[in-house]
């Protein structure tokens, strides 16, 4: 049953809920993207969409419905059954799996510095070795904690898909990309890691990184891709959190940006230790619902990058609407958590509506496990974030990057639901 609903955010159907890809009809204070960007973009890249109008009208899977169609209605049956099953569905179709294959893991303080940053911060940087069977890996951790701290402080974890200058433990080079000063000012801990100590960021069949440490026998259609490899990278540092007393366990938020944000998104689903999962304009394979097929596409982003996700994904390039779940649900998988989604007006490639209608309909899981969330139909005007109970977005102005005003508008929502 497909019709088109014009003038009206969503309707629901039996089967799920119903979109169209026509203007919506809004009141009050929204933000739009702009003509003139819209314009530029789809000049410079002429396959893909870029206009609101031409979005397909689709159909969202239900998410407080079981793949027969029967309807979820306590946390309880949430909880025991379908979570599982959801998470299964994103292992098997997107991210892949992790191998089971047995490793063990040790963590090494390498460097402590208590006087860091003029006195404000102590730096711990450890290494976490994983081995298995005769092989190794090391993630290097990087760590600063606020010595006027009182009691263990919490702290973000940013998974860094940029060079080593963003992430200076030396603070002799600083960037927005990782604030530490400006977080450590505001009582947090802040920490970092980088993807390509788990994986680098290539397509080389997997033979560099975790893959060949844990990966054994022939390689499956749903055998874990680089962002899973990066999540669990994201996993082994929540490991070590849990062993330093500066740290309140409980209360670390793991955070990133583009590629690194959809590995925030997957780290948080997988691992329901993280207490707040943010994820920066992570587009598509991210937070932006596949099925409207704005910016960058399923297809676009397999053939770009064949290496982040499982090869069982490519089912669904040019195929949206057959995927089992849509990004709405990933979303799901945080709740009853903190999530923040956030965006910027220039980078229409990752779809600010998109994720916008993502977390707004990830909504009813949130509300299901009893917390007191909720949003606006419309999303807000730039600038303006908004916080509704458990998860907030906003969209910044400016081009796709991460920077200390998206920070700033995190530590705000941290300070609601964190502190
Ligand atoms: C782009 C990619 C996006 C996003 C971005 C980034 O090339 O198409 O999905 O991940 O890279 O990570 O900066």
């Amino acid at each position: 049953m497909k019709m088109k609903i014009r003038n009206s955010i969503a309707a629901l159907t039996g089967f799920g809920i119903m979109y169209a890809g026509t203007a919506l009809c809004q009141t009050g204070e929204t933000w739009k993207a702009s003509p003139e960007v819209v314009e530029k973009l789809s000049k410079s890249r002429t396959e893909f969409n870029y206009y609101e109008e031409k979005v397909p009208a689709y159909i969202l899977p239900d998410i407080l419905a079981n793949a027969s169609g029967k309807k979820i209605t306590s946390p309880k049956e949430w909880k025991k059954e379908r979570r599982q099953e959801v998470l299964e569905l994103f292992r098997e179709n997107i991210y892949g799996r992790v191998p089971a294959t047995p490793y063990t893991r040790t963590f090494k303080v390498v460097n402590v510095d208590k006087y860091a940053m003029n006195g404000d911060a102590t730096l711990k940087q450890v290494d976490i070795t994983i081995n298995s069977d005769g092989k190794s890996l090391v993630i290097h951790l990087t760590l600063f904690v606020p010595n006027k701290a009182q009691k263990p402080v919490p702290v973000f974890l940013l998974i860094d898909n940029r060079g080593p200058a963003n992430i200076d433990p030396t603070r002799k080079v600083k960037s927005e990309f990782w604030p530490a000063e400006e977080v450590i000012a505001r009582g947090y801990g802040i920490a970092v890691f980088r993807n390509a100590d788990l994986d680098p960021d290539n397509y080389d069949q997997f033979r560099d990184g975790i893959h060949p440490v844990l990966d054994r026998g022939e390689r499956q259609p749903d055998a874990w891709g680089t962002i899973s490899a990066w999540a669990w990278g994201a996993s082994r540092c929540m490991d070590y959190f849990e062993t330093d007393k500066d740290i309140d366990r409980k209360k670390v938020a793991v955070l990133g940006h583009s590629r690194g944000g959809k590995t925030a998104l997957w780290a948080g689903a997988e691992d329901q230790r993280f207490a707040l999962v943010i994820s920066n304009e992570s587009g598509c394979g991210g937070a932006a619902l596949a099925r409207r097929r704005f910016g960058e596409t399923v297809s676009r982003i397999n053939t770009s990058f064949p290496h982040w996700f499982c090869s069982n994904y490519r089912k669904y390039n040019n195929n949206e609407d057959a995927l089992p779940v849509d990004m709405h649900m990933l979303l799901g998988l945080i709740a009853p958590r903190a999530l923040y989604v956030a965006c910027a007006d220039q980078d229409l490639w990752g779809d600010p509506k998109g994720s916008y209608l993502a977390l707004y309909h990830s909504v009813p899981l949130f509300q299901l496990l009893k917390t007191k969330t909720s949003l606006p139909e419309i999303m807000p005007p730039l600038n303006k974030p908004v916080i509704g109970g458990k998860v907030a977005f906003h969209i910044r102005d400016g081009a796709h990057n991460l920077l200390l005003k998206d920070w700033n508008w995190f530590m705000d929502f941290a300070d609601v639901v964190l502190k």
